[in-house]
């Protein structure tokens, strides 16, 4: 499956090929506005939840050592549906010495959530923190080829078995005006990021491939120095998927939480929350304020807890987590599976019907459209990115094309797509119908092939013809 065959909406990874039909059923369902049909329900435990919520996960970050822990375990079996390795996938577990690699504990991870049906969320190919001693003194071009060998052999080691990948963890600086963080990866020149990341792909094409850092949780100048390196590599083909917000927490979550979560997602990647935890006295109220942004941001896939039980947190003394020492479930636990059941069975749709959408009305200017195909032997998908050029606001927008014969759209994201083959409209869905001037938004579709995979001729936005980009 190509990694923008959206696995994160299959219920549970099985062979390469089902998961591939039921990704697209899903999506077909999913993008066409058929939303399936799910009886409003309350579930009892926050992975089967956040399944009735659009195919999201719920996962936790656990580690290998504690896999003995009955307490542990029947928590993790019973609640969540995806996991992390919170240490043993890491460069210095994984490669002590050089070219000599140990997937030990990491295989452990991986056999226990692939025996249960969980997702598993791969942390981290390359990060400034917990590498080996080796490569924290090699430099240059050396240690730039060591570590391009590392993530293209743990990503084939465990190519097919990851639904997620961090490529790259942390490689921002706090509080520098949006830069990157000075590393010794860094130094081995800005491109190393992209470097990664098509080396990751190169190594499991199924897997999302996503960046991933902390303080990044509102919009301030980290988040949009990311921001911009992500609009970068969409607007140059560089390989990525989706964008990781740790999310440590004290007290309070940005107000902008959800606004953040979401411009990201109209760049074309998937959001998700992947180290959640939570210090405070507002703890259960700020643990579904959190839930309830991920729910409203369609392409918000799934959320990770950094840890199971107070106990297990990183965060000593802070017991940030959902149950408490004993495996107890906490007034949070309680606060974020009802935030989960509260939230619409499809919520939202990633393309709710039209009617829900602000209508066309005029003030069309000139329009810029790019467009990005991915392709694999039937299928492929597209991104394309609509540029409002014009000088004046566009209030609602459709953006005509003709699919070349063989093409056939089997589901979307980001606007509804109809018909499905031959002369499409794509409309624009509740949240992204405005366009300012100068603003951009993000769609994209999966489609059926018959060898034919080249793009359309002609984008027509709101009756005006658009310049290709
Ligand atoms: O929880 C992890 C802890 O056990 C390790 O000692 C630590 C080493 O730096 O990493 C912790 O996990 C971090 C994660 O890998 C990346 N984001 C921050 C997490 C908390 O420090």
């Amino acid at each position: 499956m190509p990694a923008h065959a959206n696995p994160d909406r299959i219920p549970r990874q099985t062979s390469k090929q089902r998961g591939r039909l039921t990704a697209m059923a899903a999506l077909g369902a999913l993008g066409l506005g058929l939303v399936l049909a799910a009886p409003a329900s309350a579930a009892s435990t926050l992975g089967a939840s956040a399944a009735e919520r659009g195919g999201r996960y719920f996962g936790a970050a656990i580690a290998a050592n504690k896999l003995s822990d009955s307490t542990y375990v029947t928590i993790l079996n019973r609640e969540f549906n995806s996991v992390t390795a919170e240490n043993e996938m890491k460069w210095d577990a994984t490669e002590p010495s050089r070219g000599s690699f140990n997937y030990t504990n990491g295989d452990r991870i991986a056999n226990h959530a692939i025996g249960r049906g969980m997702k598993i969320r791969g942390h981290a190919l390359l990060w400034h923190s917990q590498q080996p001693g080796w490569a924290q003194s090699l430099s240059g071009s050396t240690l730039r080829s060591a570590a391009l060998n590392h993530v293209t052999q743990v990503a084939t080691h465990y190519r097919g078995k990851i639904h997620s990948w961090d490529v790259v963890n942390e490689a921002f600086a706090d509080g520098s005006g949006g830069g990157r963080r000075d590393s010794n990866l860094q130094r081995t020149g800005n491109d190393w990021i992209e470097a990664a990341f098509r080396a990751a792909r190169a190594a499991d094409p199924a897997a999302k491939l996503c960046y991933n850092d902390y303080n990044t949780d509102g919009i301030n100048a980290k988040s949009t120095g990311i921001y911009n390196m992500v609009a970068d590599f969409k607007a140059r083909g560089v390989p990525i998927d989706c964008v990781g917000f740790q999310s440590h927490l004290s007290n309070s979550v940005p107000g902008d939480y959800q606004a953040n979560l979401q411009r990201f997602a109209n760049l074309g990647v998937d959001v998700q929350i992947t180290e959640l935890d939570i210090s405070g006295s507002n703890q259960a109220s700020v643990y579904a304020s959190v839930v309830r942004s991920c729910l409203a941001v369609a392409r918000c896939t799934g959320i990770t807890v950094w840890g199971i039980r107070d106990s297990d947190s990183w965060r000593t003394g802070q017991n940030p987590l959902l149950f408490d020492s004993g495996g107890n479930k906490k007034a949070a636990y309680t606060s974020v599976l009802n935030a989960l059941n509260e939230g619409n069975p499809s919520s939202p749709s990633p393309s709710p019907s039209p009617s829900s959408s602000p209508s066309p009305s005029g003030g069309t200017g000139p329009c810029r459209v790019s467009y990005a195909v991915n392709a694999w032997n039937n299928g492929l998908t597209s991104e394309i990115t609509i540029t409002n050029t014009g000088s004046s606001t566009v209030n609602g927008w459709s953006l005509v094309f003709t699919l070349p014969s063989g093409q056939s759209i089997v589901g979307g994201w980001n606007a509804t797509y109809s018909p499905t083959s031959g002369q499409v409209t794509a409309r624009n869905v509740s949240y992204n119908g405005t366009l300012s001037p100068g603003a951009s938004v993000g769609i994209g579709f999966q489609a059926n092939h018959s060898g034919n995979t080249s793009a359309p001729g002609t984008f027509t936005l709101n009756g005006s013809t658009c310049t290709r980009a």
